[in-house]
């Protein structure tokens, strides 16, 4: 495997100005033809002209034509992913037939079939499956294109960009030709065809243009999809008034398919869904559900203005696109939703796996340095770091300099592919800065521990001490300092939240933004207070490790009163992981008192919305505990989370009762609040609460319901279980996404003999190793979310993921490597189980006909 650097970038020497293309679809193969107006990049300054190398995978050459003559083999060279054409020109036309085969097409990457119809996949390299060609992202290309295929099978024929032309073939074939205004490069190509339902509507723009909106969905599904098109309208209306961008085509559709590598895909005009992210309605989908759609949704519409009109001038420069447009989304969800409810989720993600991929073998920074396999990099690293990151910038610059920053972006490079340099030169340009140091998050991996104490210097002066390090990262052993927007507060020794001010004879203020921008840094504080309880790094407004040695009470009292509610959450959180990542075996009855007694008091807070009221009494994750952690004693940490749900689940169980039957399940936050007391309670005695959930599933009349009930029935002990299983089984059987839900639920049960079953579901007739999320809800759902069973001591949960990673290496490589980094953390464990999954690995490693990508992520594992 080759590895490729970004300090090799070369512009590439020929640019693509036209790019017409027939696909011709036929039952058992596609042929498509390419013309392509191929002229020298002006930025090219190589003094002389080389052979033109296109890339080209799994393709068969048909024939191929330069400025109309037939080329002899001598002409050119046909190797494994490239067609290399010895003499050329400054400007050619190149022509060329291949054939491909869609239907054998497992991988989901280029052109392929789902559930009888075809769909396209191509960043970021699956262009090259379809036809020979500069499969990078500067190359930025004006397309057309017409399609050709079975008039029954396929009414519809679409492309990217306005239809222009249709018509009719003989053998009840027709053809529709598209036009693409927008020049744009190879990744961002998509096609469809099949016969399907579609939801229509219309959108119109700030400037007054009305735009076509389209949502296509196989049949029978129209009554899933008004809550997807209410929240692309919505998130058109986001961008106009926040970002002042508008829609540019008179044409947006978007096409749900079942088989998916990933959530969704930007495609110009034609975004391509997981059904995941399109399909709900309140009996089919959750709470949770319905969250994800409108995220999703709205993500791939702001991909129009970051990430299309303004791509990437290479792979490295991923988090340009992805890293602003997952920062873009989250603020939508934050106006749409509760933005702290929003803000906590976000930074679960971060600390569940992004603190594990930046402590593991795959450490990258959020523009990474090298890459095998580019699939290996779309990753929370570079997506939700990288939003972090966006994040910083808009703390420091606040909301008017961010949008400045934001304007000159859009002024200065509309219509180019560019580099995360110019992103931030553009910030910083608007806004007259110099943040030389902020780039080392671009260019350092690891995360950064930052370490804080407060000194009290007299009566009413103190000083918060700062301290920053960062971890070695593979290639990275030193690290510089980062630029650390901290945002803090303080409440007094009573509990309350108290004014102060940085100097002396200042105003009091409730808040301030101290940026840290050294290794070791100080900043004084005035509070006419005894004491003060810091409330450090509100909101998380820096993605790092804080350490602060709090006592149990400042916690206590942070998770009482903090007014921050992500800070008073993260107190609980810190308190809860305080006492389980601690060296005793077992968690006192002291530890087990303050919990409690402060999650009566959360319960009891008229003031705190119910969604927050559960999120405060959720125990932290085993992932997120072990992601902060560089050294995990598992089976000691699996016994103390459990005595601690136990313990919550037992002592509060009337609380838990109350809850439940006064809670009224109108809204999310209601729905979310009973069903963590109907867990708790469950927990705590499943037997006598069995027939309360056994009720809740039959009669609940929305999904997040009845799948809470569900969940617990299917990790209640043995009893009714299997009949309550079979219940759902039966009523939602012909639902694809519903049986994800109903697969997932049977395997995160912490049950010695789970992975018997686990295996047994994988032969299920609705089970299918072809499609991702059937993956992701079988086998992704028992190794993330039952993290006792797969990392049981036998070694079983190693073995059977690593018969997974093998059986898909040939099938889905981008899917198989995605579980492979699952062994990621391995160094973490003690050193029987760091034996067990190094085994695995060299298992894997020693495979025949390995894959790029499953090879990256296991070798880099191994070293
Ligand atoms: N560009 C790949 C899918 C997404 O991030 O929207
Ligand atoms: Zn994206």
């Amino acid at each position: 495997p080759v590895v490729k650097y970004r300090k090799d970038y070369q512009p590439s020497q020929y640019l693509i100005k036209n790019t017409n293309l027939l696909f011709q679809l036929f039952d058992d193969y596609t042929l498509v033809t390419s013309e392509l107006k191929i002229t020298r990049n002006p930025l090219d300054n190589r003094e002389t002209l080389l052979p033109i190398e296109l890339d080209g995978v799994e393709l068969e050459l048909v024939s191929i034509h330069l400025d109309g003559q037939v080329l002899d083999d001598s002409d050119y060279e046909k190797r494994a992913h490239t067609l290399i054409i010895n003499k050329v020109s400054e400007t050619f036309n190149l022509t060329t037939v291949v054939k491909i085969l869609p239907h054998k097409n497992t991988s989901l990457e280029g052109l392929y079939t789902s559930s009888g119809k075809y769909c396209t996949q191509c960043e970021a390299e699956g262009f090259r499956k379809i036809t020979f060609y500069l499969d990078r992202p500067e190359v930025m290309s004006e397309f057309t294109v017409r399609i050709e295929g079975d008039k029954a099978k396929y009414p519809l024929l679409l492309s990217n960009g306005n239809p222009v032309d249709r018509g009719e073939l003989t053998d009840g074939r027709h053809f529709v030709a598209w036009h693409d205004p927008f020049v744009k490069p190879s990744y961002l190509f998509a096609l469809v065809a099949g016969d399907l339902d579609c939801l229509e509507d219309t959108f119109t723009t700030m400037s007054g243009r009305e735009v076509k909106l389209e949502l296509y969905v196989d049949k029978g599904k129209l009554d899933q999809c008004r809550f997807a098109m209410d929240s692309l309208i919505a998130s058109m209306k986001w961008d106009e008034q926040e970002f002042g961008r508008e829609y540019d085509l008179d044409l947006y559709m978007i096409v749900a398919v079942s088989d998916f590598n990933m959530g969704a895909m930007e495609n110009k005009g034609l975004n391509i869904f997981n059904t995941k992210y399109v399909l709900a309605n309140k009996k089919t989908a959750t709470d949770a559900d319905f969250e994800g759609v409108e995220r999703v949704i709205a993500h791939e519409y702001f991909h129009n203005w970051t990430g299309n009109r303004i791509t990437c001038r290479d792979w490295f420069q991923l988090s340009l696109k992805e890293g602003l447009t997952v920062f873009r989304d989250q603020k939508f969800s934050e106006d749409m939703q509760s933005a702290a409810v929003e803000r906590i989720d976000q930074v679960k993600i971060i600390r569940a796996a992004q603190f594990a991929e930046d402590s593991g073998p795959m450490a990258h920074p959020i523009r990474p340095d090298s890459y095998i396999e580019m699939n290996n990099f779309y990753t929370v690293t570079v997506y939700n770091k990288g939003a972090e990151v966006i994040r910083m910038m808009h703390t420091l610059l606040g909301k008017t300099g961010f949008r400045k920053g934001m304007d000159l972006y859009f002024d200065r490079h509309d219509g180019q592919a560019v580099t995360c340099e110019d992103f931030i030169k553009a910030m910083e340009d608007a806004n007259g800065k110099d943040w030389s140091l902020f780039r080392n998050w671009y260019r350092q991996a690891g995360t950064p521990v930052l370490k804080v104490d407060l000194e009290k210097l007299a009566d009413g002066h103190f000083r918060l001490n700062c301290e920053q390090s960062c971890p070695a990262t593979p290639g990275q052993e030193h690290k510089n300092p980062f630029m650390l927007p901290i945002k803090v507060g303080f409440l007094n020794n009573t509990g309350h939240p108290v004014k102060f001010a940085e100097t002396n004879d200042a105003a009091g203020v409730d808040e301030t933004l101290l940026v840290m921008t050294e290794t070791k840094q100080s900043f004084d504080i005035y509070c006419e207070s005894d004491s003060l309880v810091p409330s450090l790094l509100r909101d998380f407004s820096s993605p790092v490790k804080l350490e602060y040695s709090y006592t149990q009470e400042e916690l206590a009292s942070l998770f009482a009163a903090d007014p921050n509610p992500f800070n008073r959450w993260d107190a609980g959180q810190t308190l809860m992981t305080q006492m389980l990542m601690s060296e005793t075996s077992k968690l006192t009855e002291d530890e087990l008192s303050v919990v409690d007694n402060a999650f009566i008091k959360i319960l009891n807070d008229e003031e705190l919305d119910n969604a927050l009221k559960s999120l405060a009494v959720m125990v932290p994750e085993l992932n997120s505990l072990i992601g902060m952690s560089d050294n995990v004693k598992l089976d000691q940490l699996f016994a103390k989370h459990k005595q601690l749900k136990v313990h919550l689940g037992e002592k509060l169980e009337h609380t838990w009762f109350s809850i439940y039957n006064t809670t009224s399940g109108d809204t999310s936050g209601d729905r979310w609040l009973r069903n963590t007391a109907l867990r708790y309670m469950m927990i705590a005695n499943d037997e006598q609460h069995f027939e309360l959930a056994a009720t809740q599933q039959t009669h609940a009349d929305n999904m997040t319901d009845e799948l809470a009930a569900l969940q617990v029935i299917a990790n209640a002990s043995e009893g009714y279980r299997s009949e309550y299983i079979e219940q759902f089984y039966q009523k939602w059987k012909e639902e694809e996404l519903v049986m994800d839900k109903w697969f997932t639920a049977q395997v995160v049960n912490d049950d010695e003999a789970i992975l018997e079953h686990v295996k047994a579901l994988l032969n299920h007739e609705k089970f299918s190793i072809e499609n991702p999320n059937k993956v992701r809800a079988v086998v992704g759902a028992f190794v993330a979310g039952n993290t006792s069973q797969f990392h049981n001591p036998t070694g079983q949960g190693y073995e059977f993921l690593a018969d997974i990673i093998i059986q898909l290496n040939k099938i889905n490589p981008q899917i198989a490597a995605g579980l492979a980094k699952q062994f990621n953390q391995w160094r973490k464990f003690d050193s029987k189980r760091q034996a067990l999954i190094q085994e695995q690995l060299v298992r894997i490693k020693s495979l025949d006909n390995l894959s790029n990508d499953v090879f990256e992520v296991v070798d880099k594992s191994l070293q």
